[in-house]
């Protein structure tokens, strides 16, 4: 059992409720964003009126949900990570549909043709390898399965993204999302960006980090997190910003809101802010009118639970 303060309240969130709502949350981000990937923040307006409780339009989730539910499966059915078994599970999911990006497309492209999944990215981008946000938006299995064990997190994250991102700033934004999502296990919300600041070891998110701490010190507007933080598909443009999202607000629906109201990556910073924010609070503040609206059919919204379900079983909990 997990305590936590809210308005002044001592809440008790249970550690498989966490587990469900970092997973679903994730999804729930995910399908609230996606209609709008690519927008302004004056065009995500249009679609999502400000001031209103939003609805959600589709409900249909993305690739980022599609890797996430890879990651679950390989580490579940494996009891732990196995690169090769988690190349071929994204492989086998892999449904061009759902929007890859094109570094992860040619990636999962090479390993399905037969390259070796620790070699295959790293011919990506000139050789430099990607450093999309592509790992970052899929590793909240990772984050849950290693919540109590932060260096076996990060060298999880690492290899599980070079099967798509081998640079290191994919792989570092990678980690840091997997550990923001598993301090919110934890219930550390008040020194989160302590904690990450110690963890992280590269000058771009250390960086970040400094002005997530002073942009969160005041009232700063959109366009200060689009300027200051990003709204990109590169992980370093996005990872710091959904994890400001998430500490900005005490709501799950403020947060996630938010994520998506900056415009930009809406889909995957969706992803990354409900997949912490979810983490924290657990599934039972996800609104309904999303949980509802989210997909279900071969592998939605009761499969994804299912998932977090057995994550959380197979750590022995
Ligand atoms: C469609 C230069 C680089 C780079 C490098 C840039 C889905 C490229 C999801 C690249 C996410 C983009 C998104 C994304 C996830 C990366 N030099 N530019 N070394 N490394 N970039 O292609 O899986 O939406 O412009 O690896 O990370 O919803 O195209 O894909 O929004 O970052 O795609 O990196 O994308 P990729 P990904
Ligand atoms: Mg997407
Ligand atoms: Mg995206």
């Amino acid at each position: 059992m997990k305590v936590k303060e809210k308005e002044g309240l001592t809440v008790k969130v249970d550690l498989k409720s966490k587990f469900t709502g970092a997973l679903i949350g994730s999804a729930v981000g995910d399908a609230l964003g996606a209609p709008v990937e690519g927008c302004s923040m004056e065009k995500v307006r249009s679609v999502y009126p400000e001031g209103k409780g939003w609805e959600m339009v589709y409900g249909r989730y993305t690739d980022d949900t599609e890797m996430m539910i890879g990651v679950a499966e390989s580490l579940i059915k494996n009891k732990g990570f196995n690169g090769a078994a988690m190349a071929r599970t994204f492989v086998h999911n892999y449904d061009e549909k759902r929007g890859y990006g094109p570094g992860s497309k040619e990636a999962l492209k090479r390993i399905r043709e037969g390259e070796s999944w620790e070699e295959a990215s790293g011919k990506l981008f000139g050789g430099k390898g990607s450093y999309g946000n592509g790992a970052a938006m899929r590793i909240a299995p990772v984050g849950l399965f290693y919540y109590d064990n932060a260096e076996a997190l990060r060298e999880i994250a690492h290899k599980s993204s070079i099967i798509t991102h081998s640079h290191e700033l994919g792989k570092e934004g990678a980690a840091l999302q997997a550990f923001a999502i598993a301090l919110a296990v934890r219930g550390q919300k008040e020194d989160m960006l302590f904690e990450l600041k110690e963890f992280v070891q590269h000058d771009v998110y250390k960086e970040k980090i400094g002005r997530m701490e002073i942009l969160l010190a005041k009232d700063a507007n959109r366009k200060e997190i689009i300027v200051g933080l990003g709204n990109g598909e590169a992980a370093f443009n996005s990872v710091p910003t959904a994890i400001y999202s998430f500490l900005r607000f005490d709501h799950f629906n403020d947060s996630v809101t938010y994520a998506v109201s900056l415009g930009g990556d809406t889909d995957t910073i969706g992803a990354m802010t409900g997949a912490i924010s979810g983490a924290y609070y657990g599934d039972g503040v996800i609104p309904n009118g999303w949980g509802e609206k989210l997909e279900e059919g071969g592998k939605g919204k009761s499969y994804i639970k299912r998932l977090a379900e057995e994550l959380y079983h197979s750590k022995g909990l």
